[in-house]
């Protein structure tokens, strides 16, 4: 694809429910989308920093900066063969590994519609068919926790995650484990906890929890190992896990048993599907991460689900639970039986609403040669 424009675009989402984590409550989010501009074809890439650098250190501005001052003008003016090769040419800029897999998965999602082909295919997936799991946030009392989870086993979740903290831990997993014995159930910590916490993390080991995630501090690989010889149940690294070589150090230290895969976390497609392999080497399985992504985002994230080694229900699930309308078209849709059914259509499958994107737009720039100062 020959890119002779990119396109910066802050979009602003009501979420249908707040989303609250041990790091703070979301109600809606700013979005940064890509687009670039090849001879014909414009490809779409959804940037998954969040609104504050509280998840991770990147937040949209930080992003917006490195996309449209350092990572944009790379690309500018280019012929990119595959989508792969912009991991390469970013190397230089260390870090901002989300703004970086804005662009990647774009390039990628490019590199698919010119190949006339899936973007699943080209990840080299298999999956027909997902299997879709729930996020649900901190509520503001047991009794709303309990009807959120009634909704979404009712709708056919394959797996439910509660976050958690200090606070919002064994009662509420005593309250669902009551009603709902069986169910596959998770936690997610979002880091709240420290080594210090291990006699009460021990006591999640009674509820059956299929794991753990992300129970210590985010940068951390040594301490989980220890905490993980305590614990029954198995811990899942999320914000930890940046690329393939943190994923290679967590599964020879023990710092985990399973890993969540976010694309923009690990930096783009290509680093996702480095650490999808190094985790089948070591049999870490792995489930695809969210970060309340708008469809572009999402239709990206049911691509990537598609490879193998996703052997665990992922936090991938319908448009409906987040969005009143979805930018993309049809919105993704989740089956009585809790999966989503991968379409054969070219690029991702999915059609993006250029329309709705316009009208939802706060903020825009067009980054052309000229302006990259080629
Ligand atoms: O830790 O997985 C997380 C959302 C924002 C930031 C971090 C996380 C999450 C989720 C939501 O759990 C997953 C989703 O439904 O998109
Ligand atoms: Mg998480």
């Amino acid at each position: 694809m020959k890119i002779e424009a990119i396109t910066l675009r802050e979009i602003r989402m009501p979420l249908v429910h707040f989303f609250e984590t041990s790091f703070g409550r979301t109600t809606a989010r700013r979005i940064l989308l890509v687009t670039l501009h090849g001879q014909g074809l414009d490809a779409w890439g959804e940037c998954v920093a969040g609104e504050h650098p509280y998840y991770s250190d990147e937040s949209i501005d930080t992003a917006w900066h490195v996309i449209s001052a350092e990572l944009a003008p790379i690309l500018v003016g280019r012929i990119l063969e595959k989508g792969s090769e912009c991991a390469l040419l970013f190397a230089r800029v260390r870090g901002h590994r989300m703004a970086k897999a804005a662009l990647e998965n774009a390039a990628w999602a490019g590199e698919a519609s010119e190949k006339k082909m899936p973007l699943w295919k080209l990840l080299g997936g298999s999956r027909k068919e997902i299997a879709c799991g729930v996020s649900i946030g901190i509520q503001d009392s047991i009794d709303q926790l309990e009807e959120k989870v009634a909704i979404e086993v009712d709708a056919g979740y394959q797996r439910i995650k509660l976050k958690c903290k200090p606070g919002w831990d064994v009662k509420i997993f005593e309250r669902i484990r009551r009603h709902w014995p069986r169910i596959t159930l998770s936690c997610d910590a979002n880091s709240a906890y420290t080594l210090a916490d291990t006699d009460h993390l021990k006591r999640f080991d009674e509820f059956d929890l299929l794991m753990i995630e992300q129970p210590l501090w985010y940068d951390d690989f040594y301490f989980h190992a220890t905490l993980q010889k305590h614990l029954k149940t198995a811990i899942c690294l999320d914000e930890a896990i940046r690329g393939v070589r943190d994923a290679e150090a967590a599964a020879d230290l023990g710092s985990c048993r399973i890993i969540n895969v976010k694309v923009g976390r690990v930096g783009g497609f290509s680093s996702a599907i480095a650490v999808h392999d190094i985790c089948r080497q070591k049999q870490i399985p792995v489930w695809c991460g969210g970060m309340l992504e708008s469809g572009i985002g999402r239709a990206h994230n049911v691509a990537l689900s598609t490879l193998d080694n996703f052997s665990l229900p992922g936090d991938v699930s319908a448009s409906k639970r987040y969005w009143k309308e979805d930018i993309i078209e049809p919105e993704v849709k989740v089956s009585k039986e809790g999966t989503i059914k991968i379409s054969d259509g070219v690029g991702t499958g999915y059609k993006v609403r250029e329309d709705l994107i316009e009208k939802l737009t706060a903020r825009k720039v067009t980054i052309t040669r000229e302006a990259a100062g080629a």
